[in-house]
């Protein structure tokens, strides 16, 4: 048997029951088939890959917090130092219902490429917890990030450990959990990243994803003859990484004509209005029926089972900007069937393995997350540079070195597939990318 499929085997027979993480795990290692093959002896020697699949640390604790009515509530809190070869850990926090360790190890894999794609000194990790910010009172929001911090503490640091946002983590979430690090510690340091700028946050890190995945998409279009500009752009999600994707898309020509959340989305042919959709989700945390409520253009659908919402609707580019498996086959077919010329990750893996392998045959541009929303982290290093210089970059300045590092990111990818033979495989161009600075530095540092 091959050294990868023995490799991918041994993961699944090791970590039962994590069908998120094994399905990460099988994208990359796909990828690297032919430059494992082309080094096999050594890297079996080394158990390379066995390393690369296996965390360095997984911190696993409780956190009980109370709630307004004076119940105490037990949350599971997770933090996995994936690799750090070529830096501190670095990656988000996750806060939803759905989290759990294997959605935690496949965000925190996957997370090791894209920052070695950014070009930065970050390793992967990953990390949160159960909780369910939604509906929940800031006090109460407060309780649970003082107590995850209680115990995460220990752990993390400047030049550790560097926690960010993800789902459920946003400016108000990192702003608890640094104000009880620094109370817990006594270090006024860039432990997290995200932070607000009164406190050490780096201007252009709220936008940095979106508008990173469109600085990347713009150019993946570009080196392929076609102009975004005019074209229609079909966003899901409606959070963080959504809103500032769609703000750039229109800001250079495009119109942008969906967005989604957990119970619903909205088509607005006359192109999302993004001020509005800030206030319904930035400020009053509110449903997309808000939206609908407050624009005649807009139409409401309820989510139901077996529906595929946004990507029925006809468009150029499709930007999946809420979760994983969000686009399945079913909706790679309709995106083809309505000449969808490409597809961009803003989530981390919202594509399925069978819906990415239908749209590459079928012409689609695809650009996986790790390469196409590295803007986040990339701008997250770009913060941690900030705070070790103790100083503050414009707003411009952030947002041109973000645009540098897409742009970079995509001639990476584009330049190793075609190296090794799959001219326009953008998911293998980034894998093999991302891993041969890690596998390089892995090799270097020893048997650790
Ligand atoms: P937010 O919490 O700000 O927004 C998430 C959005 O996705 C919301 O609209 C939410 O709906 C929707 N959503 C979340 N979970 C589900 C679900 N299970 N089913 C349907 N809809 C869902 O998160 P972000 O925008 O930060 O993150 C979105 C994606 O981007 C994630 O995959 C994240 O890992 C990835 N990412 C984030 C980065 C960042 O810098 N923030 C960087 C790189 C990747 P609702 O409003 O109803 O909750
Ligand atoms: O998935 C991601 O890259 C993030 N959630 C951002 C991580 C970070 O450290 O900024």
């Amino acid at each position: 048997m091959s050294y990868v499929d023995e490799v991918f085997d041994l993961v699944v027979a090791k970590n039962p029951a994590q069908p998120e993480f094994h399905q990460a795990v099988k994208e990359v290692l796909e990828s690297l088939r032919v430059v494992i093959e082309a080094n096999e002896e050594q890297y079996r020697k080394d158990a390379l890959l066995e390393r690369l699949v296996t965390p360095e640390r997984q911190l696993l604790f409780r956190v009980p917090w109370v709630d307004d009515k004076g119940q105490v509530q037990v949350n599971n809190g997770f933090r996995v130092q994936f690799n750090s070869a070529i830096g501190p850990y670095k990656g988000g926090l996750r806060l939803h219902p759905s989290v759990n360790l294997g959605i935690i190890k496949f965000l925190g894999f996957e997370q090791i490429f894209k920052n070695s794609l950014t070009g930065l000194p970050i390793g992967g990790g990953k990390g949160g917890s159960d909780f369910d910010p939604k509906g929940k009172s800031d006090r109460e929001v407060m309780a649970f990030c003082q107590s995850f911090i209680n115990e995460l503490h220990k752990y993390i640091g400047a030049d550790t450990d560097v926690p960010a946002g993800d789902i459920g983590t946003g400016a108000r979430e990192i702003g608890y959990m640094y104000g009880q690090y620094k109370r817990l510690t006594g270090l006024y340091e860039g432990v997290l990243t995200g932070k607000g700028l009164t406190y050490g946050g780096s201007l252009a890190r709220t936008e940095a994803t979106g508008y990173g995945l469109l600085y990347l998409t713009e150019e993946m279009l570009k080196c392929n003859g076609k102009d975004i500009a005019g074209m229609t752009v079909a966003v899901s999600g409606s959070g963080n990484v959504a809103i500032y994707a769609v703000q750039k898309a229109q800001q250079l020509g495009a119109k942008v004509v969906t967005v989604s959340d957990s119970t619903g989305w909205i088509y607005d042919p006359e192109g999302i209005d993004v001020a509005l959709l800030k206030e319904v989700k930035e400020v009053k945390r509110a449903r997309l029926t808000e939206y609908a409520a407050a624009r005649k253009s807009a139409e409401y659908h309820e989510k139901k089972n077996g529906e595929h919402g946004v990507w029925n609707v006809k468009c150029d580019v499709a930007l999946p900007c809420a979760t994983q498996n969000e686009l399945d086959l079913e909706d790679a077919k309709a995106l083809v069937a309505n000449g969808c010329i490409a597809v961009a990750e803003g989530a981390n893996m919202p594509t399925t393995m069978e819906a990415t392998e239908y749209l590459q045959k079928n012409g689609v541009l695809f650009c996986p997350g790790k390469a196409a929303n590295a803007g986040g982290v990339a701008t997250s290093a770009l913060e941690m540079s900030q705070n070790s210089e103790r100083l503050s970059w414009t707003f411009e300045e952030v947002d041109s070195k973000l645009k540098t590092i897409m742009v970079n990111i995509f001639h990476n990818l584009d330049d190793a597939a075609k190296k090794y033979g799959m001219a326009g495989n953008y998911v293998a161009g980034a894998n093999i990318a991302g891993f041969l600075k890690v596998a390089e530095a892995m090799t270097a540092q020893g048997i650790v």
